[in-house]
């Protein structure tokens, strides 16, 4: 089983500043921990970020080839992009949104999810063992649907 682990835009910057919101870990520390558990699981990730809304549609067209699952935090991409849901909707690949903080606690505007209606699931307010739980969330579906 292989996943695609995405971070939009502003997720580089883990780490140094606002660590009220997101922690005092940094990208490449969420991305380690990912691969570790990963193998621990017997699966396999690839973790990409940008700060691109196109380069993001991008690589989850190339996840249909490539991915048996994303998992995705759009950030600000949340809250803005059609594109990044219509891509998604695309590929028809199972998908979980994940939120370091919870957006829906934070500013009226965070409160819109436009790729939420595309996701087999939502976790947000957990930090970085957000993104543990979405990976299991992601493993378990696709497991259950390869069994039938
Ligand atoms: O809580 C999350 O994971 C968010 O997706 C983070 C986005 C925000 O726009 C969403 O509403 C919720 C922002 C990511 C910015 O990341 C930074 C990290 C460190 C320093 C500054 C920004």
């Amino acid at each position: 089983m292989h996943i695609l682990v995405l971070n939009g835009p502003n997720l580089n910057m883990l780490g140094t500043r606002e660590p009220e919101h997101y922690g005092t870990q940094t990208l490449g520390d969420l991305e380690y921990m990912l691969r570790q558990e990963a193998a621990q699981m017997g699966i396999t990730v690839t973790c990409y970020q940008s700060n691109h809304e196109g380069s993001l549609v991008d690589q989850i067209q190339a996840a249909y080839h490539t991915a048996d699952g994303i998992l995705i935090n759009p950030a600000a991409y949340t809250h803005t992009s059609v594109a990044i849901l219509d891509a998604v909707k695309a590929v028809k690949l199972p998908t979980v949104e994940v939120h370091i903080s919870d957006p829906d606690t934070r500013e009226e505007f965070r409160k819109i999810s436009y790729i939420r209606q595309a996701c087999i699931a939502t976790v947000k307010g957990k930090g970085f063992a957000g993104y543990i739980e979405g990976l299991h969330i992601l493993y378990d579906h696709i497991t259950a649907a390869q069994g039938q």
